[in-house]
């Protein structure tokens, strides 16, 4: 391994106090919150904070450059997803091999990021020959596995999770090999193991589907007050967070992250992400940044919580297609690395700028260009077609846009319909509805609401014509004349009031 130990580079922004430990002790890391607020990368407004926010990786995943130079910069931790298991790290007893797990160990060292290891201690990804050891001798195997690997890492990894997924769902403990040949007691027995193998490590229990109150927690809680007792050095508690959006929000994360910490242990959130049933909707998105924003809020009232990472930061490495089918777009950034809504919903919960897409704390520099394709202003339907144009140098992801036309109804029905009939991104990704303004105000008591599910819009690329119709449920007429948004132009150009919003924030036009 090439590691310097206890030396980490600093990077732009984050002193050098992102030593190992700092895990726990993140406190004022970067120069000022203002400044934060204004361009901070998601860690370093999280360190304003005083915690840090982290993303876990993959070795397949580092030599794309373009993924790679993300992850070491916008993230002041990494986890490895799957180069420090057991299955890795020993795949035959007593032969140990590093050298993926020292990969990941090295960028963190490079970037300045501190490290959580995972895992030491799993019922799963642990090699065959373990499960067929004689129940006498898996104790041997495990102590020497953790008293090796947290040897070799000492100085590199600040946070390890030593036992991950103990339980099962009503809160009994998992049958594993270590269970089965120690019971409960292997999990005091491989902390005082990892204690004595690096006692600066901070030492957690993680866990899924302990984020909120509940059977499985309590039987975390119970577990990690009984170990106190005992003096087993356990340092933390680390909720996965696996969330997803049609199971809802865990019950009273605050509250269950409270308990914990008042018990004296910190509480990290070790594998955040958001899934959902695709296709995504716009439903389904703001559901998402929602959890993402409650996740970062619960973390930041309760003080013993230490940070976030997210289970990679893109749907391009996301674990969650394979493991649900028909489920994903579960992370900040989609599969071409452009920033999501929930990335903003991060951002903004974090006490930063919603920067709509990471562009200098710029909502998105958008534009949305119009023809009128009604060639009657007094029928029964408004027929605009809208092109939106990325004017920026950075790809903005659909998904994080909607676009309103504003319009009065001229009384007759308050329902409406709406329709895409036509346009080369596929209506099919196109969503549509009309809204009545809460405060009317001339030439609009309604607008059109445009969104998207999916897509990117490259720098300087257009989404070419949407071709979009609505009417009044009773099919009465309109008169287009007083509209805000409207216009008698029926070739393309700039409508500076069609008005467009990344993450929600104006990017373009003027509002009436
Ligand atoms: O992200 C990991 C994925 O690449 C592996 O295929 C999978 C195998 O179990 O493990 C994933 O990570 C898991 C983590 O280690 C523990 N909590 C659940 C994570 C998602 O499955």
């Amino acid at each position: 391994m090439s590691l310097v130990k206890r030396c980490r580079h600093s990077r732009a922004g984050v002193v050098p106090a992102l030593l190992v430990g700092a895990l726990a002790l993140a406190t004022t890391l970067v120069g000022g919150p203002a400044t934060a607020a204004q361009q901070g990368t998601l860690h370093e407004l999280a360190a304003a904070q005083g915690r840090y926010f982290g993303s876990a990786t993959d070795n397949p995943e580092l030599p794309d450059a373009a993924y790679a130079a993300i992850l070491g910069s916008e993230f002041g931790q990494i986890t490895p997803g799957n180069s420090m298991k057991w299955d890795t790290t020993e795949p035959a007893q007593g032969r140990f091999d590093f050298a993926k797990g020292d990969v990941v160990a090295d960028f963190a060292q490079q970037h300045g990021q501190t490290v959580r290891g995972h895992t030491l201690v799993w019922h799963s990804q642990l090699p065959g020959w373990v499960g067929a050891l004689p129940s006498a001798q898996v104790e041997a195997a495990m102590t020497n596995h953790i008293t090796e690997e947290v040897t070799h890492y000492r100085g590199a990894v600040a946070a390890w999770d030593v036992v991950n997924e103990p339980f099962n769902e009503d809160g009994t403990f998992r049958t594993s090999p270590f269970h089965t040949a120690m019971g409960s007691d292997y999990i005091a027995t491989a902390l005082r193991t990892a204690h004595a193998a690096d006692p600066d490590a901070r030492l957690y229990l993680n866990d899924y589907n302990i984020e909120g109150l509940g059977a499985k927690s309590d039987a975390m809680y119970a577990l990690a007050s009984e170990l106190i007792a005992e003096g087993v050095p356990l340092d933390g508690i680390g909720m996965q967070a696996h969330l997803a959006v049609q199971y809802g929000f865990p019950y009273q994360m605050r509250e269950n992250m409270r308990r914990f910490a008042d018990l004296g242990l910190d509480v990290a959130v070790t594998e955040l992400d958001v899934r959902m049933r695709l296709p995504a909707d716009a439903a389904k998105v703001t559901t998402q940044s929602s959890y993402y924003q409650q996740v970062v809020e619960a973390c930041l009232a309760v003080e013993r919580c230490v940070g976030i990472t997210v289970w990679d930061y893109t749907d391009k490495y996301s674990w969650v297609p394979g493991t649900f089918p028909g489920e994903g777009a579960a992370n900040l950034y989609d599969e071409n690395l452009a920033p999501k809504p929930a990335h903003d919903a991060v951002r903004t919960a974090l006490g930063g700028g919603d920067d709509g897409g990471g562009e200098d704390g710029d909502p998105g520099a958008l534009k949305v260009r119009y023809r009128n394709s009604d060639g009657s202003g007094t029928d029964n339907q408004i027929k605009p077609g809208l092109q939106l144009v990325n004017t920026g140098g950075t790809a903005v992801s659909l998904s994080s846009v909607t676009v309103r036309y504003w319009f009065t109804g001229d009384n007759g029905a308050s329902a409406y319909n709406s329709w895409c009939d036509w346009s080369p991104i596929d209506c099919s990704t196109v969503t549509h509805r009309v809204v009545a303004v809460a405060t009317p105000v001339a030439g609009a008591d309604h607008y059109l609401e445009v969104g998207f599910t999916t897509g990117t819009l490259a720098p300087g690329a257009s989404t070419g014509e949407i071709q979009l119709r609505l009417n009044k449920a009773d099919w009465s007429n309109f008169d287009e004349s007083d509209d805000y948004s409207h216009d008698s132009g029926t070739s393309y150009a700039d409508a500076a009031k069609i008005t467009a919003y990344v993450g929600g924030e104006l990017a373009w036009g003027i509002e009436p």
